[in-house]
């Protein structure tokens, strides 16, 4: 009989290394339940533990998990696990850009998927936690991924650019292929305001494998909701370990994050209690209806 770490399985793994917030439905709280009904394992390798994520709730409480990581990897690595990705998102201290990227060099081979969320802040302002070092790392951890997911204000972090709360479109396409330059093939961008629309934002993309730009233009909601970011990470994580290509998966990932603002804005409770995602979760089994990404020229 085959050991069951020789075997197949039927279903993708993917190792998350996220924090755990108790409250507020941001990090692992979200991308378990995502990646779940997307029918991929998640295995979490936690950064912190927090009482609740760091997007408006006074006197949160955070444990910094770095002490501990190396032992867990030894163990899975004593185990002989392998992951189809891997996916990181909000470290607890830039003592982990290492553990992370070492992380990835035991669990990742060249053929896998890696996708970096460089959870930095939102809003031209860095998270509470987030410090100088940590996103001066996130520039070097980049480096191993092959795909990133930073917002407008990631991207201006990670290129060390003034943020700006609006932007001429067409010169995203130099900031698209400066955080390329930093080293992944997949540059996504998330909430790029849009020059002409008010208050409306795109997700732009592009594809250093085959030098394609993709834009998908978001409906404006007055409201923004913390783990948002990480629902659209996911469903992009998800839709392409499903076998979807990248406009596919970037545009199931901005339909859902805007399905779930939506069902959650009318009911007017705190954005900082994140999105109903259980009224939407199952929205993720069915099938993409309408498609609305558009190839990016200039
Ligand atoms: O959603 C990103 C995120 C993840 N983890 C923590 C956060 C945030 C955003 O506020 O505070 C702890």
């Amino acid at each position: 009989m085959r050991g069951a770490r020789n075997m197949t399985s039927p279903v993708r793994r993917v190792a998350a290394v996220h924090d755990l917030s108790g409250f507020g439905r941001a990090s692992l709280t979200v991308i378990i339940p995502i990646l779940s009904t997307m029918g991929v394992q998640v295995c979490p390798l936690p950064t912190a533990v927090l009482s609740t994520h760091t997007g408006g709730f006074a006197r949160y409480r955070m444990v910094d998990l770095t002490p501990h990581m190396r032992g867990f990897m030894e163990h899975w690595r004593s185990l002989d696990l392998r992951f189809d990705a891997v996916y990181s998102g909000f470290l607890g201290s830039d003592r982990q850009i290492s553990l992370v990227s070492e992380c990835v060099d035991l669990f990742a081979s060249e053929d896998r998927l890696v996708l970096v969320d460089p959870v930095l802040g939102d809003d031209g302002r860095p998270y509470g936690p987030v410090r100088p070092a940590l996103i001066r790392g996130m520039r070097r951890l980049v480096r191993k991924a092959r795909i990133i997911t930073p917002n407008f204000t990631e991207a201006c972090f990670l290129l060390d650019r003034e943020y700006t709360p609006s932007i001429d479109t067409l010169d995203m396409k130099q900031w698209l292929l400066g955080l390329s330059d930093l080293g992944p093939e997949v540059v996504i961008i998330t909430s790029v305001p849009r020059d002409r629309g008010e208050g409306t934002s795109t997700v732009l993309a592009y594809n250093r494998r085959d030098g394609r730009y993709w834009k998908v233009d978001c409906a404006y909601i007055p409201a923004s909701y913390p783990g948002t970011g990480d629902a659209f990470a996911s469903v992009v994580l998800g839709s392409l370990l499903q076998g979807d290509s990248l406009p596919i998966a970037l545009d199931r990932a901005a339909q859902f994050a805007t399905l779930a603002i939506r069902a959650s804005f009318g009911y007017g409770f705190p954005p900082r209690e994140g999105v109903l995602l259980e009224r939407v979760l199952d929205a993720l089994k069915a099938p993409l209806t309408s498609m609305t990404y558009q190839i990016f020229e200039w």
